[in-house]
């Protein structure tokens, strides 16, 4: 049975989740943290497994009926341990920030002194953001990217791990575009005693796909979604290249910060592990980097300041500070021509998010509909002329509807 059908009883739903299926097809989705799971990623969340109440672990069940939940979970372990090279894995965490929250858990207590990337530099609100929990619960320290570079400096990084002396070192986030040197950082954890933890969510999928180097062989723990590059259900990942942390790891997120699994979820988990292991993933990945390569280069050459001057990543992050309009007048300039993309801060912007000057885009989902090179070098194109003409304030009516028209003929060759 279709949504349609099923929900004939339920107009306000159903016209709500019809809309939002046709808004994914006109608009080009650039928004880094998302993507376009396949059909049968969608089965399985969609799946009367949803139905199924479960707590504990394959085999050792605080419930009856698990047999099948059980042959899903190992899966999902099993497909994701080959996948990154793990020892360990935990399925279960229902995001990335019950994944961290899992690991804090199970390595720092309360009081305890952390050092993550800030969160204007592109790390994540829940590696001791103040307005987060772990920002409460934790003494949080962060680090920065080099003013002029835009990238991590590595030899300020240790001089301040030296001086803070964390219990726990975080590296990665939410909008941090360059590849990320993990060996360099697990050598200044070595020397200042810390535990360390990557949270590699939004470069799981380029991990997978060999085109971003593994942390798994350099951190003691690594979190992340099966969202965003991976291209899988929303949900969190715990990893280790060895059990040593296994059995609090274990514990932490069950009954440590959750109950009950989502069943439905962890067989989605599995398909999109199981997809992820395909060598046209790898395929996939590649394309994904060379997009934003493309869509970087396109913005460069029209004057569009980057952070750190381009990419490694799925992900290009703006620096609209001289072009004089903010983040959220560009997301809007952008989605007046059907391009959806999110204000962001940019290392050292103010705290307000009205204020930011950032605005981030990646390539994960339109890759997904078969974008190529040639395709985010138009959207690049699209993107500096509308950020153009909302900075000069007069003819953003005029440029939106030549970009919505040739939006709409790239949404019309690249069905999501
Ligand atoms: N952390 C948010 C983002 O990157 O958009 C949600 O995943």
């Amino acid at each position: 049975m279709t949504a349609d059908t099923a929900l004939k009883h339920d107009p306000l739903i159903a016209n709500a989740l019809a809309s939002e299926k046709q808004r994914q097809q006109d608009q080009i989705e650039l928004i880094a943290s998302e993507n376009i799971v396949s059909p049968a990623v969608r089965a399985a969340l969609g799946h009367e497994m949803s139905n199924k109440t479960l707590e504990g672990y394959p085999g050792k069940r605080f419930h009856g009926g698990g047999e099948f939940v059980d042959v899903i979970e190992q899966a999902a372990i099993d497909r994701a341990k080959e996948l990154f090279g793990a020892a360990y894995c935990n399925v279960q965490p229902h995001s990335g920030a019950q994944a961290n929250q899992a690991v804090f858990f199970s390595l720092v207590e309360p009081g305890d002194r952390i050092l993550s990337l800030d969160l204007a530099a592109g790390g994540h609100l829940s590696h001791g953001a103040r307005p987060n929990l772990s920002g409460r619960w934790f003494k949080a320290h962060h680090y920065s990217v080099g003013r002029e570079t835009g990238t991590l400096d590595y030899d300020q990084i240790e001089a301040q791990a030296r001086k803070v002396k964390p219990i726990l070192l975080i590296a990665g986030g939410s909008a941090y575009p360059r590849e990320i040197d993990f060996a360099r950082m697990a050598a200044i954890a070595k020397a200042v005693d810390a535990r360390f933890l990557v949270d590699m969510a939004h470069i799981a999928g380029l991990v997978a796909a060999s085109v971003h180097p593994s942390p798994l062989p350099h951190a003691d723990i690594v979190t992340c979604t099966t969202t965003k590059t991976l291209r899988g259900p929303r949900g969190g990942l715990i990893l280790s290249r060895s059990n040593e942390h296994a059995a609090q790891l274990q514990s932490a997120v069950f009954p440590g910060v959750q109950g009950s699994l989502h069943s439905n979820v962890l067989a989605a988990k599995a398909v999109c592990l199981g997809e992820a292991l395909e060598p046209s993933f790898k395929t996939y990945g590649r394309q994904v980097q060379a997009n934003a390569r493309a869509l970087a280069e396109a913005l460069i050459a029209r004057g569009v300041n980057i952070v750190s001057g381009g990419t490694d990543t799925h992900m290009v992050l703006l620096d609209l500070s001289s072009a004089g309009i903010n983040g959220t007048a560009a997301e809007q300039a952008l989605a007046a021509a059907n391009i959806t993309s999110n204000k962001n801060p940019v290392p050292f912007d103010s705290p307000k998010p009205s204020e930011w000057v950032g605005l981030r885009l990646g390539t994960a989902a339109a890759t997904t509909r078969g974008f190529d090179e040639a395709a985010m070098r138009q959207v690049g194109g699209l993107i500096a002329d509308l950020i153009g003409a909302a900075a000069a304030a007069g003819n953003l009516e005029d440029v939106a509807e030549n970009a919505r028209a040739q939006v709409a003929k790239l949404t019309d060759n690249f069905p999501a």
